[in-house]
C-alpha cells in the first residue's frame, strides 16, 4: 500500500504501536507462520476476515516478535456476489514487518465511517484493543498519477469516455503515446491534454498504468512501468497467458487482480463476454464442456476496420473497388472464417484465446472447449451462439433465473415478442446481453443460449476500469 493511500485515503483509519499483548495472544493460538480465515462477524451481511498473514518469531530476548504480512477484511453482500472490501492492512508491500509493536494500517471506506461496523471486526480480530486504531481523515484521490497509454485507439477512445464518466478519483492523468503522436493535444473531462513520448521513463512518479497497444508495445514498455512502482492493467494480448499474469474479468474472478501488484492482463473480448455468461451457469451445475461460434464486430480489428467495412461498402454498392487494409478478403456483404493467424490443429489465434483464456479465467484447466470465430460485416458488438454441457441439467428458466441475478448480465428473452439481443441495441453498453436460452436437443445436460456484448466496453475498456475500480476498493475501499 502506497504512503499516498495510507494517509490520503477516505475515511481511513490508521492504527499505529500499542499494547499488542491481546494481538500476541490471538496469534498465540495458532501455527508460527499461518493465515486465519473465516466467517467471524454477521450483521445483515456476511462479513469476514482472511487471509491476515503473519509472522511471528522470537527476538534476542526471547521477546515474540510479530509482523503483520497481510490482513483483509471483506463483505460480501447480495448473496455472496458482492465483495467489498472493508479493511485492508499491507505490512511493506507484502514483506512481513517484524517489529515489537505492531503496526497495522486500516483502511474503510467512507461508507462505514459512521456505521456499527467500524472497528468491530478489527477488534475482534486483534483482541478489543481501541487504541490500535486512530481515525485519519483525508482527501478523495486513490490514485495520485495515472497513465493511459494508447488512449487514441479504438479501446482507448473508449477507455477516455468511462474514465470521465465514471471519475475514478484520481489526482493526475497523463497521457502516452508513439513518438509520432508525442506533443498532440487530447481532450480529456473537459480539459486539454499533451500526449507524451511514451518511452521506459516515462513511467516515473505513476501508479497505475492502463494500456491499450498492440503486443509488441505491452511487450517492450510495460515491464518498466512495474519498475517504476505501477499496477498495470493491459488490454493486450502479449501477457495474457504468462503463468505469474492475473488474467481478471471482475465480475468472475476479482480475487485474482488482488495477488500482485504488477501487470494485471484484461481478457480478448470474445472470451470476456463468454466466460461472464458461463460463470453463473457454472457455478450453480459445473461446466463439463462449451462449444462456441462468435460473429464478431469489425471494430475489433481497430478503428481502420470500422473504415475497411464503411469504404468497402460504399465502394461496392457504387460497383467500383475498395483495397482492404484489416482483412485479407472484402468484408461488406461478406463473412470471413479467420480471426488472427492459424495455428496447431486448423483452428486461429483468436480461437484458441477463447479456449486457454477461458480455462484460465474460470481456473479448470481441463475444460473442453471448442471456438470457432468468423468476422461479419457488423460495426460494433461480438455475438456467440454458445452451448453448454453441464454435470446437471439446467432448465431455460433456470439459466434464465441464474443470468439474471448474476452481476453486469443482462437477459433478453422473449422470442414471440421478436426480443433477443442485437449489436445494433447492445452497441454503447457495459453489459453483457444473453437471450435464446434453449434447450439443447441433442444432449439432456445441454443448454443454448444467444449472446451479444460491446467488444469495446465490456470486452475491453469496461473490464480494465473495473479491474482500476476493484484495485481501489480493495487498496483503499473505494466504492463508486
Ligand atoms: C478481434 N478479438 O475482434 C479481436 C480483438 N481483440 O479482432
Amino acid at each position: 500500500m502506497s504512503d499516498f493511500g495510507r494517509v490520503e485515503s477516505p475515511g481511513s483509519i490508521d492504527s499505529m504501536t500499542g499494547d499488542t499483548t491481546a494481538l500476541h495472544k490471538l496469534l498465540d493460538l495458532a501455527p508460527v507462520t499461518s493465515e486465519l480465515d473465516g466467517e467471524f462477524f454477521q450483521r445483515n451481511e456476511i462479513v469476514r476476515h482472511g487471509p491476515i498473514r503473519y509472522e511471528q518469531r522470537k527476538n534476542a530476548d526471547n521477546q515474540p516478535i510479530v509482523g503483520i504480512k497481510r490482513l483483509r477484511a471483506e463483505s460480501y453482500c447480495n448473496a455472496g456476489r458482492e465483495i467489498r472490501t472493508i479493511a485492508t492492512c499491507d505490512g511493506s508491500l507484502g514483506q512481513p514487518t517484524l517489529c515489537r509493536a505492531v503496526s497495522i494500517t486500516v483502511v474503510l471506506p467512507a461508507w462505514h465511517k459512521s456505521g456499527c461496523l467500524r472497528g468491530v471486526e478489527i477488534r475482534r480480530l486483534i483482541g478489543n484493543n481501541q487504541e490500535l486504531f486512530r481515525p485519519i481523515h483525508g482527501a478523495s484521490f486513490v490514485f495520485k498519477q495515472v497513465a493511459v497509454v494508447g488512449a487514441t485507439g479504438a479501446v482507448g477512445r473508449i477507455m477516455l469516455q468511462l474514465l470521465a464518466q465514471r471519475q475514478l478519483p484520481v489526482q493526475q492523468y497523463r497521457f502516452l503515446a508513439s513518438a509520432r503522436s508525442a506533443g498532440k493535444s487530447l481532450e480529456f473531462d473537459g480539459k486539454t491534454y499533451q500526449l507524451e513520448e511514451l518511452t521506459e521513463k516515462a513511467f516515473i512518479g505513476c501508479d497505475l498504468v492502463i494500456a491499450s497497444t498492440p503486443d509488441d508495445v505491452a511487450q517492450k514498455y510495460l515491464p518498466a512501468a512495474v519498475e517504476a512502482g505501477a499496477t498495470v492493467i493491459d488490454e493486450s494480448g502479449y501477457w495474457r497467458m504468462k503463468p505469474d499474469i492475473p488474467l481478471v474479468i471482475p465480475e468472475v474472478n476479482p480475487q485474482a487482480a488482488l495477488i500482485t501488484h504488477g501487470i494485471i492482463a484484461s481478457p480478448n473480448c470474445s472470451t470476456t463476454q463468454m466466460v461472464v455468461a458461463l460463470k453463473p451457469l457454472h457455478d450453480a451445475a459445473t461446466l463439463r464442456r462449451v462449444i462456441v461460434s462468435s460473429y464478431q464486430a469489425v471494430s475489433g480489428a481497430g478503428l481502420q476496420g470500422t473504415v475497411d467495412l464503411l469504404e468497402g461498402t460504399k465502394a461496392q454498392l457504387a460497383g467500383g473497388d475498395y483495397k482492404y487494409t484489416t482483412f485479407a478478403h472484402p468484408i461488406a456483404f461478406n463473412l470471413i472464417p479467420q480471426i488472427g493467424s492459424f495455428k496447431e490443429d486448423g483452428y486461429t489465434s483468436e480461437e484458441l484465446k477463447m479456449v486457454y483464456e477461458t480455462r484460465k479465467i474460470m481456473g479448470l484447466p481441463n475444460l473442453a472447449v471448442n471456438a470457432t470465430c468468423v468476422r461479419v460485416p457488423v460495426a460494433n458488438c461480438h455475438s456467440e451462439t454458445i452451448t453448454v454441457e453441464t454435470e446437471r441439467p439446467i432448465s431455460p428458466d433456470e439459466a434464465r433465473s441464474l443470468f439474471s441475478s448474476f452481476p453486469g448480465i443482462i437477459v433478453v428473452d422473449d422470442p414471440a415478442r421478436g426480443r433477443y439481443p442485437m449489436p445494433a441495441d447492445c452497441t454503447g453498453r457495459d453489459e453483457v446481453f444473453v437471450g435464446r436460452i434453449r434447450r439443447d436437443l441433442s444432449n439432456p445436460n445441454g443448454l443454448s443460449f444467444w449472446c451479444v456484448s460491446d467488444n469495446l466496453r465490456k470486452g475491453a475498456a469496461t473490464n480494465a476500469i473495473q479491474i482500476a475500480e476493484l484495485l481501489a476498493a480493495h487498496r483503499f475501499g473505494y466504492r463508486r
